[in-house]
């Protein structure tokens, strides 16, 4: 399938150092590291105004992730990469008309993703006309003109796609997805679909709510917390305060994870002087090193030793929660008796020890958290492993309890509180029908498109226009060449950003670049100072006030930008003001309340100083499925085809990244240094394949009987199970087939596919 499209163009450093000792996580070298970065971006005052603003009582949400502040808060409520991301946005560099004109977007297209942005903020709407070589500035009005014309152009509104990444606020996703449903659409794809969607897909089907069930408080009581397949040291690092007070305490921390990552080995608390002094805290009691795609053949394996105690002393399962609460316990036991260990061990590449160690350090503790975030979410059989994971904390009743539940840690700082308010593909009856009731649109009932369809649909002509608020799907998404090219098959693109990125140069016939405040901006409307609201990881809905002068006069909020884009496609006449509900925010929360179970008041309920927790059946262990109890059931070990001299190969985040932002190119924990074209693999397997460390290969997947091939990557000597290896995204995205996605949730396989290396020919870097 061709070569590597997304090759950075433009090589950007070469040393790469192995492991040598590395400091606790976090700590000094956290805090000059942010430091660094939010001097060189946003300048000594711009840059510590925006940061003693983030997560404060009337400040605003940090953007970085959606782990929630605690309701006491340290004058400083952010953490290393929180600043950085901060910093991102409060930039004083200004990608301007002037920057376009001398820019070509061929020429910024040969720049790597790090390059683009870091070129600054966006400031006016620009335009790239048909055949056009630059973008060209142009008015607010005609850009929605012309976007409203060509919308009117298509066939049928199902010829639309509507993007939105986790970032907007309740107040933007909820106008946006009511402005889709107006047009008559609901092809709403979301980050969410590449993200927890499978977490969503497993806890709706058990739980019957695709939510977690624990709060923060819950942490203090927990016994026993599981992170399985998440490195919160870097993309959660606020997670680690509370994991660190809880081994403090006692409880066990038990981290499932190929890579022995460094901040779930130790920390150091960076806003604390024992932190400052580089002394770490231990934080996992005990580390297992599951190999990529075995948690469900792990997990099995748990629960055949509690099972098997229960069966030979009993008093281990909790048979009245099981009984009053639960369906479908013999499915799961035979399920389990069926499991054979030969399998079990084979897929987990655990060993029968540390598998029974696990079962009894679960079995000794009274109330367990389970924890995770992509290492379980973007496997093939990842709904399956959640399930398993919701099976297995029910055994002993840590439902409904305090201490105790699950907590599917959420990556967009709002990506839960956009599905809250209706970003969804695939919505159920009874949220439409509660939403043209309150709002008098009549919405279309037929389901839409998510990402992958979106990009199948933009390939073959059944959409032609893309709009995204927020993100950058053309390097977010998997098998980035058929991506990009299916996004040059629209005749329109709009993208509604802050920073420039690839998906503003893998444009359609025509493309419009929206420019838009970021979180940490005051944003006026008719004179008054607007608010947005956010749900966080936990629930909590609660206000974001941003404060700093915005970066350009033209810049526009993301409600306004999407309330004038409905009013120049639907006119005034419709049953929704989209004008009036642009410029008073208040207005929105109003039709939210009237639309959406659990926002009834929101207006003055948000108000209030750590907001308000939506409704959560679950910890009244009250369960919204059919049966209105917890559903169990039988799961089987998957089985991933691996041939002679393949491997299976995960894609991860480095230290210095947002996910398609990339701030520098060190993953510090990690020991990699100007470099992110790399493959972390066993020393073992690189001796075996006859190749040294350092050096450099060609990576090629497998999918039936399809191949896609990156080249020029370099070998990592790394501690992670052999015949396993990772990479980062998004330079490894061209390396995931679009067709591979997990059952049910559809999610790219972005954590395990197949792959193969070869020499790199000498000289090719
Ligand atoms: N600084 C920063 N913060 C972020 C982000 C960022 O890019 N940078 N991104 C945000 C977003 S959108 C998200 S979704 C989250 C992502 O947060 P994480 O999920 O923590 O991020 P990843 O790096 O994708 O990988 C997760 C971990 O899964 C492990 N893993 C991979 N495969 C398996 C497996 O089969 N089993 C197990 N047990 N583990 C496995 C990897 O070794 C890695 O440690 O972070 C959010 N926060
Ligand atoms: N191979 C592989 N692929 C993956 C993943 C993986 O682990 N492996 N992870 C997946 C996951 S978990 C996710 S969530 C997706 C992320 O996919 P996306 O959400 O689509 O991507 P981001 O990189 O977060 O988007 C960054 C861009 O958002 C814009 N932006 C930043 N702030 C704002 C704002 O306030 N408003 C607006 N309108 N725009 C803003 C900026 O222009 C910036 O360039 O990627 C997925 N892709
Ligand atoms: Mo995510």
């Amino acid at each position: 399938m061709g070569d590597d499209s997304s090759r950075e163009p433009r090589s950007e450093g070469e040393r790469t150092v192995s492991r040598a000792y590395l400091p606790a996580a976090a700590g000094p070298s956290a805090v000059a590291s942010s430091l660094r970065y939010a001097l060189r971006t946003s300048g000594v005052v711009r840059g510590a105004q925006a940061l003693l603003r983030v997560n404060q009582p009337g400040g605003f949400d940090c953007p970085g992730c959606a782990w929630p502040d605690p309701k006491e808060r340290s004058m400083a409520e952010f953490c290393e990469n929180g600043a950085r991301a901060v910093a991102h946005e409060a930039d004083t560099r200004r990608v301007d008309r002037e920057f376009f004109l001398e820019h070509t977007v061929s020429d910024l297209l040969s720049q790597s993703d790090h390059w683009l942005e870091q070129q600054g903020r966006l400031t006016e709407p620009m335009v790239l006309h048909p055949g056009a070589s630059n973008y060209a500035p142009i008015s607010w009005s005609d850009a929605f003109s012309l976007a409203g014309r060509e919308l009117r152009a298509l066939a049928s509104p199902d010829e639309a796609a509507f993007y939105t990444s986790g970032r907007a606020s309740n107040e933007a996703a909820f106008l946006y997805q009511l402005f889709v449903r107006s047009f008559g659409t609901n092809n709403l794809p979301d980050c969410s679909n590449l993200c927890h969607e499978s977490s969503g897909k497993a806890l709706g089907a058990t739980l019957g709510i695709g939510k977690g069930t624990v709060q923060l408080e819950d942490f203090e009581a927990a016994d026993l917390i599981l992170i399985i397949g998440q490195n919160p040291g870097t993309n959660h690092p606020r997670m680690l305060t509370t994991l660190g007070a809880a081994a403090d305490r006692g409880a066990a921390v038990i981290s499932i994870n190929p890579l022995r990552e460094r901040a779930l080995e130790s920390f150091a608390h960076p806003q604390t002087l024992l932190g400052m002094c580089g002394e770490g805290t231990k934080i996992s009691s005990d580390y297992v090193q599951v190999r990529i795609h075995g948690d469900l053949a792990l997990l099995k394996g748990v629960m055949k030793f509690v099972l098997a105690e229960e069966r030979t002393r009993g008093g281990v399962l909790d048979w009245p929660f099981l009984n009053e609460h639960t369906t479908g316990f013999a499915e799961l036991e035979r399920s389990i008796d069926e499991a054979s260990w030969s399998d079990i061990l084979a897929s987990s590449g655990v060993a029968l020890e540390t598998i029974e160690r696990l079962a009894r350090t679960y079995m000794q503790s009274q109330r367990v958290i389970a924890c995770w975030a992509m290492g379980l979410t973007q496997h093939k059989n990842a709904v399956g492993t959640i399930r398993e994971v919701v099976h297995l904390l029910a055994l002993r009743g840590n439902f409904g309890r305090e201490g105790a539940g699950v907590c599917p840690v959420r990556g967009h700082s709002n990506v839960q509180g956009d599905r809250s308010v209706g970003i969804h593909e695939a919505p159920t009856e009874a949220f439409l029908a509660k939403l043209d009731e309150a709002t008098g649109i009549a919405s279309p009932r037929k389901a839409g498109f998510d990402v992958v369809d979106t990009i199948h649909a933009m390939a073959d002509g059944r959409v032609r226009v893309f709009v995204a608020l927020g993100g950058n799907f053309a390097a977010a998404s998997p098998d980035t060449p058929r991506t990009q090219a299916a996004l040059g098959k629209c005749t329109l693109t709009v993208q509604i950003a802050t920073k420039l990125n690839r998906s503003h140069l893998t444009t359609g016939r025509t493309a419009l670049l929206l420019p838009c405040l970021g979180r940490s901006e005051r944003d006026v409307q008719d004179g008054q100072t607007q608010f947005v609201t956010v749900e966080n990881s936990m629930g909590v809905v609660h206000t974001s006030e941003g404060r700093l002068a915005p970066a350009s006069e033209s810049l526009r909020s993301e409600p306004w930008i999407v309330a004038q884009l409905a009013q120049a496609l639907l006119g005034t006449e419709g049953p929704v003001a989209w004008a009036a509900l642009g410029s008073d925010y208040n207005r929105i929360r109003d039709l939210i309340a009237k639309s959406i179970v659990g926002f009834e008041n929101y207006n003055v309920r948000v108000r209030s100083k750590n907001g308000f927790l939506l409704p959560n059946g679950v910890r009244a262990r009250q369960f919204d499925t059919p049966s209105g109890k917890l559903r169990l059931g039988a799961e089987t070990i998957p089985e991933l085809k691996v041939g002679p001299g393949q491997f299976v190969m995960m894609t991860i985040r480095s230290h210095d990244q947002f996910n398609t932002t990339i701030y520098e190119l060190n993953d510090r924990y990690r020991g990699i240094r100007g470099e992110r074209r790399v493959v972390f693999m066993h020393p073992a397997d690189i001796e075996a394949l006859g190749f040294e460390a350092g050096q450099r290969v060609d990576v090629t997947s497998h999918y039936e009987g399809t191949t896609r091939t990156i080249t020029s990557m370099k070998l990592v000597p790394y501690d992670i199970p052999r015949g396993n290896t990772a990479s980062y995204f998004p330079e490894a995205n061209p390396l995931v087939p679009l067709e591979s996605q997990a059952d049910e949730s559809r999610t790219p396989t972005s954590k395990s596919f197949i792959v193969s290396f070869l020499a790199s020919p000498i000289g090719g870097v």
